[in-house]
């Protein structure tokens, strides 16, 4: 059943929008983080298609319960936005963090303009995003179960779509008239429909299994280049884009190896910093396949200077999954230095000669030969 609410999410023609990002820092975070997380939400902002006209961050020690920011700095944006014609339907004010409803709906009224902060940004990439039935039903569903955390804080019946999909399509789009209940059984729906297809999937996967070809999965921060390193090791041409999020469905192939010979290979949805619980949630089926496989690839970018806080950010949403890696009970788990093609030297000597750790280049097809010599060696001790 196509809901309205399903046509707002997938059929809604986005326009060039202007955005002005800011990040109000509450923690105690180093400069470095701090820019890197600004930086990092402007690119959020422009992988569905923001134009982001300005950035800044600010520290902010308490936050005001109602319009999360005290009157100065308040004012300080009203002026700034003046000051950029920052203004109407086609601008879009980004907050780097996650605001509550009522600061939202404060600082909307005040300065006129659409908000969308962390998780509503990333909701909005996941509706655009997905194309897959299955990747549809798990973005709406994390859509209808974050509407659903708004209503219950903020009010108790839908009077406007606040975020998400269908947000930036223009003031027509915005009225939604699911009511709690509504949501609820929606929900109900999505959920059985995930259930069904988690089962068929199960048994593709036990055919797999019964046939004992194994299954390796990438995994990593989105933008690392897992899609780069599924498309060399299989031929395959899947999409790959500097781009965050740019795969959103699970994609399955297979490659060779000389001792294993055939070996599956899932390529799959990135990790980010503070992903959503909802999502994680959402996306808890297909991602609990992924990670059942017999080895994993954490695909890492050393090209950035923040590649140690993308690990702990990976390992983090392991964690949410219940997956500890390299574990009696957790699946072994492989590191792929990626991008050592434009990584500095010192960077790539650290991870030199460390175990289970492979230096690649996905792109230029460098260590290529060496990483699958190590899949195969040890997919195969798992197998005499
Ligand atoms: N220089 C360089 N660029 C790379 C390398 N591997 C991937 N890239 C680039 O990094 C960008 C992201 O690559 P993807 O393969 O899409 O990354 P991903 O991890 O699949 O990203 P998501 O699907 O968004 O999670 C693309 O522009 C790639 O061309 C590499 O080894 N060297
Ligand atoms: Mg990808």
């Amino acid at each position: 059943m196509i809901t309205p609410f399903m046509y707002k999410c997938y059929y809604t023609k986005l326009i060039m929008k202007k955005a002005i990002v800011i990040y109000p820092v509450l923690e105690n975070l180093d400069k470095n983080l701090i820019e890197n997380k600004l930086i990092e939400t402007c690119n959020l902002a422009e992988a569905i298609y923001l134009d982001v006209i300005h950035k800044e961050y600010f520290k902010l020690n308490k936050p005001d319960p109602r319009a999360l920011m005290r009157k100065g700095k308040v004012n300080y944006f009203l002026e700034l936005f003046n000051d950029f014609n920052f203004k109407g339907n086609d601008s879009i004010l980004i907050f780097a963090i996650d605001i509550s409803p009522i600061q939202q709906r404060n600082l909307e009224k005040i300065y006129k303009i659409k908000i969308l902060d962390k998780t509503s940004l990333i909701l909005e990439i996941f509706g655009e995003r997905a194309f897959s039935k299955i990747g549809r039903i798990q973005v709406e569903l994390a859509h209808l179960s974050w509407q659903k955390s708004r209503l219950v804080r903020s009010w108790t019946h839908l009077e406007r779509q606040r975020g998400g999909f269908g947000f930036l399509g223009g003031p027509g789009e915005s009225q939604i008239e699911l009511d709690k209940r509504m949501i609820n059984k929606r929900i109900k729906q999505l959920k059985f429909l995930i259930l069904k297809a988690k089962k068929t999937r199960e048994i593709q996967y036990n055919n797999r299994q019964k046939k004992r070809v194994p299954v390796v999965s990438l995994l990593g921060y989105t933008n690392a280049g897992k899609s780069t390193l599924f498309n060399s090791l299989t031929k395959l041409k899947v999409s790959a884009k500097n781009k965050l999020f740019e795969t959103l469905d699970t994609k399955i192939s297979y490659f060779y190896l000389p001792l294993t010979k055939k070996a599956y290979i899932n390529d799959t949805v990135g990790f980010i910093s503070d992903l959503p619980t909802l999502l994680v949630e959402a996306f808890k089926s297909t991602l609990d396949e992924v990670t059942k496989a017999d080895l994993l690839i954490h695909v890492r970018d050393i090209s950035i200077s923040n590649h140690e806080e993308q690990k702990t950010d990976v390992l983090n949403v392991l964690k949410q999954l219940n997956i500890i890696p390299n574990t009696i009970e957790g699946p072994p788990m492989i590191e792929v230095i990626n991008k050592v093609d434009v990584s500095n030297a010192e960077s790539k000597n650290f991870f030199k000669n460390k175990k289970n750790t492979f230096l690649i280049s996905a792109k230029t097809g460098e260590g290529i030969e060496s990483l699958k010599k190590g899949i195969d060696k040890i997919l195969h001790s798992f197998s005499v």
